[in-house]
């Protein structure tokens, strides 16, 4: 059932949603395939030393989901959809999801809905069983790494079924569990309503492309995604969470 509701929903987004399956922001972050980004060049990305080929990354997008109409957002400060595909996101040659099957913590101890596993195990499909839910409040999942590494690219799926503005998007690497030293790479708390200062990135529309993340080679080990709430409803859903980088040699 749930793959018919996949296909089916799919097929129809082929036909209506055309121009708004890639409407996310964050797009602005990113370069045509052979234009190197300033996050993702040598010598931004890491040490000059590091000459590698830039090339772009592998993204494997789960099927579009919108289901029913969609709420109006009255959120400021929110980008417009970019209406077609996002362009490829460069990164040097070697640069994978180092996310996958890693272990997540959550600050919620009891999250209502899935299991914390759910941010790491590969399914970015839309689905009301494959996201994990944790209480209201700016909440936070982390995922560890194992090692440190230098990371290029977030790419983070909330809950995509619809076309949620979530709130408080905070995204930080660090060396340290408790990120008492993280490196803030994104945020778009424009009132600082989660206590850890106004950020300059602007609020976007969950779409089955997920949301990139440009870290700029960051380097850590601890990678943590902070919400709070969307525009629907004040809770917070994580699909997925993809890190893209090289660990550090
Ligand atoms: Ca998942
Ligand atoms: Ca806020």
């Amino acid at each position: 059932m749930k793959r018919f509701h996949r296909i089916v929903s799919g097929r129809i987004w082929l036909v209506l949603i055309v121009g708004t399956t890639c409407a996310v922001a964050g797009c602005s972050k990113v370069e045509r395939p052979g234009t190197p980004t300033p996050g993702t060049s040598e010598t931004a990305a890491g040490p000059k030393s590091d000459v590698a080929k830039l090339v772009p990354i592998e993204i494997k997008l789960p099927a579009p989901a919108f289901r029913g109409t969609p709420k109006p957002s009255k959120e400021p400060n929110v980008e417009a959809p970019l209406g077609k595909p996002r362009p490829a996101f460069l990164a040097p040659e070697g640069t994978v999801n180092l996310a996958r099957g890693k272990s997540v913590a959550a600050s919620d101890p009891a999250p209502a809905g899935g299991e914390v596993d759910y941010v790491t195990d590969g399914d970015k499909e839309a689905s009301d069983f494959g996201y994990l839910g944790l209480r209201s409040g700016t909440e936070w999942v982390q995922v560890d790494l194992d090692r440190q590494a230098t990371v290029y690219a977030v790419l983070v799926w909330h809950n995509h079924a619809e076309a949620r503005v979530y709130r408080d998007v905070i995204v930080q690497i660090g060396d340290d569990p408790d990120f008492l030293d993280a490196v803030t790479v994104f945020n778009n708390d424009y009132d600082n309503s989660s206590g850890m200062g106004i950020g300059p990135e602007v609020g976007y529309v969950e779409t089955a492309e997920g949301k990139l993340i440009d870290c700029r080679g960051s380097q850590g080990r601890y990678v943590r995604l902070y919400r709070r709430g969307n525009h629907m409803d004040d809770k917070n859903h994580y699909t997925e969470v993809e890190v893209y980088g090289r660990p550090v040699e």
